[in-house]
């Protein structure tokens, strides 16, 4: 088997406007109603809902006919965590929290081989080579992998040249949720100084040359941010629209 290109890599380094959604339910099943949706990427997080590296594994599998770009969100910058998701098959991870470019730097080298990192080498025990299947998959991987950061504290908007600067570093997410906490704004992501300070990183990424992310749920703000620079936006979370379906479901027959 020839190695699996990673598409969502090559859109963002053109700046194709790419939609996705977040994927917090931790099903393979729920994963592959989504993933025949028409969204452009999908990421099954693992910072904030119950998954771990088999669960999202098994979602990776269940993904893995339909023609969707996949994302990992780790928990932490553990690179022996990262090390179990892209041996799972995950191409690209989205990390949470990411301040300064001491950070990013460490990021890097966790999702490569060496020389260029420390990832640990099995591919006869890893999905991603499927266990020596593909093709020279040492040989491919690290130009393969995709590194988005999270920028979403007020350390990281005072770092965000030098993590912009960080080679290997292929993309920035803003988290308006975190970055209102860290800014004095908690539960208040349309604040007006957030919604200043996220306008103003994305123009700052965007003149970088990197890709600019964003969390935005209201499709008039997405196409200003668009406007402004960002490329890929995750538009809500499963849990959420299952959430809202269901009270609207209720609602409409509770009182026949
Ligand atoms: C945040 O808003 O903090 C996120 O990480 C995702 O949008
Ligand atoms: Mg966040």
């Amino acid at each position: 088997m020839e190695m699996p290109r990673n598409l969502f890599k090559q859109r963002l380094a053109m700046h194709q406007w790419q939609v996705g959604l977040f994927v917090c339910m931790a099903s393979a099943y729920s994963m592959e109603i989504l993933a025949g949706t028409g969204f452009d990427w999908l990421v099954i997080d693992a910072e904030h809902s119950p998954n771990h590296p088999a669960s999202a594994m098994a979602q990776l599998q269940a993904a893995a006919p339909y023609p969707v770009q996949l994302l990992v969100r780790p928990m932490s910058h553990d690179p022996a965590l990262i090390k179990q998701y892209l041996d799972a098959g995950a191409q690209t991870l989205l990390v949470p929290l990411v301040d300064d470019a001491a950070q990013a730097v460490a990021l890097v080298r966790a999702l490569r081989y060496p020389p260029e990192g420390i990832r640990g080498v099995a591919a006869s025990l890893a999905r991603a080579a499927r266990w020596n299947g593909v093709k020279d998959y040492v040989k491919h991987a690290n130009a393969e992998v995709c590194l988005v950061v999270q920028v979403e504290t007020r350390l990281g908007l005072e770092n965000l040249d030098s993590i912009l600067a960080v080679d290997g570093v292929d993309a920035v997410f803003i988290g308006p949720a975190d970055l209102a906490a860290s800014l004095g704004h908690l539960g208040e992501s349309g604040h007006p100084v957030v919604r200043a300070a996220i306008e103003d990183t994305l123009r700052r990424i965007r003149a970088s040359g990197k890709a600019a992310g964003v969390f935005v749920t209201d499709p008039e703000l997405a196409a200003t941010y668009h406007s402004l620079g960002a490329s890929f936006v995750a538009v809500g979370a499963d849990a959420s629209l299952l959430s809202n379906a269901a009270l609207k479901a209720a609602a409409a027959f509770r009182d026949n």
